[in-house]
């Protein structure tokens, strides 16, 4: 049998994560995607943002990405079995049989500056974030989080409240400042791949940090479970919404 893609973490291992992200915001799981792995990862994207013209890449969903190191983490059972350990220890449920909401996020160029400091909710429990290209010089593109500022609601509405509470051009410059100001920083995360980091997506509100134009920030995003998806209100006003 051929080596498995993420390790088989231990329920220790998993409890100190889930208590790290209700702690400190964010929970890590060190040295787990391997070096060969990482590398026709970095080759996939860096032909991806070429493709580009240099400039900001996303695919969304396991179709664009099912022979790379994503498809397989996607129906990996060691990786899944880790998300939904700790979405049973932190939301106290037994976790759900749903699969992943998956994104491949490729920062470069200019139009990638314009996804920096766009603070956001997630619309699912958990998120998983699989580093795969950091900066190497200039600005490090670190991920920015105040973490669990609010619990699951109970309704979609009352999501939605949030939502629009966060999506407006006053609060969003109210936290880039915070963000950016020298004495109250947010807490940020200096990634680095073959890690992978865990957080509580939909509770905390976070963005990412810029890059310079001439780097790649590429991340991949796992989400796990929305818990308004059946809602009929998000059905009839959305259409299939990004994660955020
Ligand atoms: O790329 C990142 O650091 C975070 C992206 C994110 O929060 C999202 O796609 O929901
Ligand atoms: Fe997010």
């Amino acid at each position: 049998m051929s080596e498995p893609v993420f390790p088989a973490l231990s329920d220790d291992c998993l409890a100190r994560i889930a208590g790290d992200m209700d702690r400190q915001g964010f929970g890590v799981a060190v040295d787990c995607i391997s070096v060969d792995h990482l590398a026709s990862l970095r080759l996939f994207v860096e032909r991806k943002v070429a493709d580009a013209g240099g400039e900001y890449v996303a695919l969304t969903g396991l179709d664009g990405v099912r022979d790379t190191l994503l498809g397989m983490l996607a129906s990996s059972p060691e990786f899944m079995q880790a998300v939904r350990t700790i979405y049973r220890k932190g939301v106290g449920e037994p976790a759900p049989d749903k699969p992943f909401y998956q994104v491949l996020r490729c920062l470069s160029g200019r139009i990638g500056e314009r996804h920096a400091y766009l603070f956001h909710y997630d619309s699912y429990v958990v998120t998983a974030l699989v580093p795969i290209i950091m900066p190497s010089t200039g600005r490090a593109g670190d991920l920015i989080m105040f973490p669990n500022t609010r619990t699951i609601r109970k309704t979609y509405l009352r999501n939605l409240v949030d939502k629009v509470l966060l999506d407006n051009i006053l609060t969003q410059m109210a936290l880039k400042r915070i963000a950016t100001s020298r004495t109250r920083r947010p807490t940020l995360v200096r990634m680095r791949p073959g890690n992978v980091y865990f957080f509580w997506g939909y509770r905390s509100v976070h963005a990412n940090e810029p890059c310079d134009h001439d780097q790649i920030r590429a991340t991949a995003l796992f989400h796990y479970v929305n818990p308004h998806a059946g809602s009929r209100i998000r059905r009839v006003t959305t259409r299939e919404a990004p994660a955020a």
